[in-house]
């Protein structure tokens, strides 16, 4: 289990909170009864990373660049040496831009990983197209490579970039920008939004996406699971809300038949903020679901 309590991919403090409440929650009490072996590592732990926004003239169409930067390295880094063990990683968010460094590691391993991105939003923006220069919404672009080289900030510039667009399918968008929609379509990325899973259910959903990205069935998999996929009603407090979700058994639903599959090599659970529940059952709501997902994911629910 990895611990990345960060913040700097967006501008709402409280995010960095959520893997100290979802370990408060029991999360490693209750992964230790399902027979896993945990262990806990804090990447971050002790680190002077200067919150500060960074303002770079030479890139400033981004938010805390190296900061955002520096932390998501020292995730990598972490991970990397995690995977020499052959662990499964839990990364527990923190803001969705805390992927780069986990999802990075975990694709130097399994070079033919494939990747759901379960998430309200397509964190897909590139360092051109964001409007709100919140990095939490740009990691999908720096792990695909598809910013200009010329454009990509210093401190982000270790990211390779290898992130194959036929390995990614996205469950769960109902809130993309137009710039991000231009990039789903020229690359021909997978994406099934609150729509597709009116049309079709969710059940057919997944099997589409796991068929569009892993057709051999072969292939390790990983989720980044940002809890607001699921509707507020059940997840309220996270950063950026959005109403027309999938309910807390669809989300669950899906990292059930991932676990089911035996290929999921990793899982990160991200965007819970304490600090935005307008009361202690929103806490409490968006802070079970978080540790829900993860159990589902490591196999709670598999009979
Ligand atoms: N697409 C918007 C909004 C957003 C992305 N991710 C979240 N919000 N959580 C952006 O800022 O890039
Ligand atoms: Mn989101
Ligand atoms: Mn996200």
């Amino acid at each position: 289990m990895v611990l990345a309590p960060f913040s700097g991919g967006q501008l709402k403090y409280g995010v960095e909170k959520g893997p100290d409440f979802l370990l408060k929650h029991g999360l490693e009490k209750d992964l230790v009864e399902l027979g896993w072996d945990v262990t806990i590592t804090e990447p971050l732990k002790g680190k002077n990373l200067a919150d500060s926004n960074d303002a770079d003239s030479e890139f400033p169409t981004v938010k805390k660049p190296t900061l955002v930067g520096e932390t998501t390295h020292l995730i990598n880094q972490t991970i990397t040496d995690s995977l020499k063990d052959d662990k499964f990683i839990l990364t527990l968010g923190g803001d969705h831009s805390i992927a780069m460094g986990s999802i990075s590691a975990v694709l130097e391993k399994y070079d033919d990983l494939c990747l759901l991105w379960i998430d309200a939003h397509a964190d897909i923006n590139t360092v051109e197209s964001t409007e709100s220069g919140n990095l939490h919404g740009c990691p999908v672009s720096f792990l695909m490579g598809v910013n200009p080289p010329d454009k990509i900030p210093k401190s982000l510039s270790w990211i390779k970039g290898n992130l194959k667009p036929n390995r990614i399918a996205y469950i769960g968008l109902r809130d993309v920008d137009e710039g991000e929609k231009k990039i789903l379509k020229e690359n021909n990325i997978k994406a099934f939004s609150m729509y597709h899973i009116d049309r079709f259910g969710i059940n057919k959903v997944i099997e589409m996406a796991l068929q569009a990205i892993n057709p051999t069935g072969k292939s390790p998999l990983m989720c980044s699971f940002d809890v607001d996929a699921i509707d507020p009603l059940y997840v309220p407090a996270t950063g950026t809300p959005v109403r027309g979700g999938l309910t807390l058994r669809e989300g669950l639903f899906l990292t059930e038949r991932l676990a089911e599959t035996g290929n999921l090599v990793a899982l990160d659970v991200v965007e819970c903020n304490p600090d935005l529940a307008q009361n202690e059952t929103h806490v409490l709501d968006t802070i079970s679901a978080g540790c829900a997902i993860a159990r589902c994911a490591l196999g709670e629910t598999l009979l």
